[in-house]
């Protein structure tokens, strides 16, 4: 049977802006305050979306979700009507009324970790949604991203949800950012590598100095379990602690797998050669034969990745079996990186084409290509149970384009949070949206 990745990307919400929320992530510190434009970001996103699926991919959507969050402000203590909520978070608490706005569930690689059914136990796709514990603002996302998977993926018969593990810091899990599967073909068992930035139990491992590591060993572990992924068919990696110490929050900020391949940076990991010796060993005993490109960190600072994101594309396989890559615009725009692409593509190796995207409104906060994607490996009979309304079209793209250019503002600043106005735009845009992507009730605002 035919095996697909499906990328799921998440549409950028009304609310997008620069809230400077995460610390320890370069781009979201240096871009705070800074006026954005949800529309023009919103329709970046879909442009990347249309394009892949126009390349032949099979491409979804993943819905953002209700901001501002009211019900988060009401659980801190915020009362009286919606209005009212907002109006009193602003004049008391404005950093929480920023945390409860931001946009963040667009960067859907953090929305949950899947492991696709040819490496469970049950033979179902599981999924796990992220905790996000680390920062407030989005550790508010997971019981929407869990509502919003389940209408996606509702068929019990292939599709297997987790809730979010405990929400406390030993359990930090960021989802798919950290997460990659090797495998020989997306139908066939593969291996799913999970890299961390600490342990929470066990202090033999060292830990970044400067800024948090999201991702804990433990974490990693427990949605192994929970998916029910064999040892033979899991390799654990540590982040270099220096790495995270210089912005690199996720993995995906310092490396990217897809089929076979792996593409790092020489300075990505702890223990390299160890990580990379099992994980030829395990996707060799699946039929595979895993290969590694190492990004020379005299050709490629970690400096020059963080700010390009050279790491945080998508790595795609064509139908010939070459690769292509997914890059933000910024790879250009840095000099070094892109002459290490130009001879990349033409060293004669796996990746042949690079194509270059315009995502500047996510990427000032910190989100590439690979960001906003959720991987979803599927053979034919699991796509077929997906909600059809979710899968990339060319009239869905032309109904969300219109819905976008009706609904979204474009341009956002602090003070435009506090307009009560602004949270009736965004629950009539996405009472409109769930009917457009055949979601149900799935906001806080359709439930209650
Ligand atoms: O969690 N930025 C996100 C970016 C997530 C990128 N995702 C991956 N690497 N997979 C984060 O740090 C910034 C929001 C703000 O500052 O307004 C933010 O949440």
């Amino acid at each position: 049977m035919k095996s697909y990745e499906v990328n799921f990307d998440g549409l950028v919400g009304p609310t997008h802006n620069y809230g400077g929320l995460s610390y320890g992530n370069v781009a979201s510190q240096s871009n705070s305050q800074q006026s954005s434009n949800p529309r023009e970001a919103a329709l970046q996103g879909l442009a990347k979306m249309k394009a892949l699926m126009e390349m032949g991919f099979q491409q979804g959507v993943l819905a953002p979700q209700e901001r501002p969050d009211v019900a988060a402000l009401r659980r801190l203590g915020f009362a009286g009507s919606d209005a009212q909520v907002i109006e009193r978070a602003a004049k008391d608490a404005m950093p929480l009324l920023v945390a409860s706005c931001s946009a963040s569930s667009m960067w859907v690689a953090n929305a949950a970790t899947v492991s696709p059914s040819a490496d469970t136990r049950d033979g179902r796709v599981h999924f796990t949604a992220a905790n996000l514990n680390c920062k407030y603002h989005r550790s508010i996302e997971h019981p929407t991203t869990s509502r919003m998977l389940g209408a996606m993926f509702a068929d019990q018969k292939h599709f297997a949800h987790h809730a979010a593990l405990p929400a406390v810091a030993q359990f930090g899990d960021e989802g798919a950012a950290n997460h990659t599967r090797f495998c020989r073909d997306y139908g066939q068992a593969g291996v799913e590598f999970f890299v961390f930035g600490r342990s929470a139990f066990d202090t033999r491992y060292p830990a970044p100095q400067k800024y948090p590591a999201r991702q804990t060993l433990e974490a990693s572990q427990a949605v192994a379990r929970l998916h029910g992924l064999s040892d033979d068919g899991v390799v654990y990696a540590q982040q270099n602690p220096s790495v995270i110490d210089q912005g690199v929050f996720h993995n995906d900020v310092i490396a990217v797998g897809n089929g076979e391949v792996l593409f790092y940076h020489e300075d990505a990991f702890l223990e390299t050669d160890k990580m990379l010796a099992e994980l030829q060993a395990k996707l060799g005993k699946c039929g595979g034969n895993f290969q590694s490109i190492c990004v020379p960190r005299s050709q490629v600072s970690v400096e020059d990745a963080v700010r390009s994101y050279l790491f945080n594309s998508q790595l795609l396989s064509r139908a010939d079996g070459s690769m292509l890559l997914i890059v933000p615009e910024e790879c250009r725009g840095n000099e070094r990186v892109w002459q290490y692409l130009q001879s990349l593509t033409s060293s004669g190796g796996l990746i042949r084409e690079v194509k270059v995207f315009d995502l500047k409104q996510s990427m000032q906060n910190g989100g590439g290509p690979a960001c906003l994607r959720l991987r979803v490996a599927l053979n034919q009979t699991e796509l077929a149970a997906v909600n059809p309304g979710v899968i990339m079209t060319v009239p869905l793209y032309d109904t969300l384009t219109q819905w976008v250019d009706k609904h979204y503002r474009d341009r956002l600043s602090e003070n435009d949070l506090a307009d009560p106005q602004l949270l009736l735009e965004c629950r009539t845009a996405l009472d409109e949206l769930t009917q457009i992507l055949k979601l149900g009730a799935v906001y806080p605002f359709q439930i209650n």
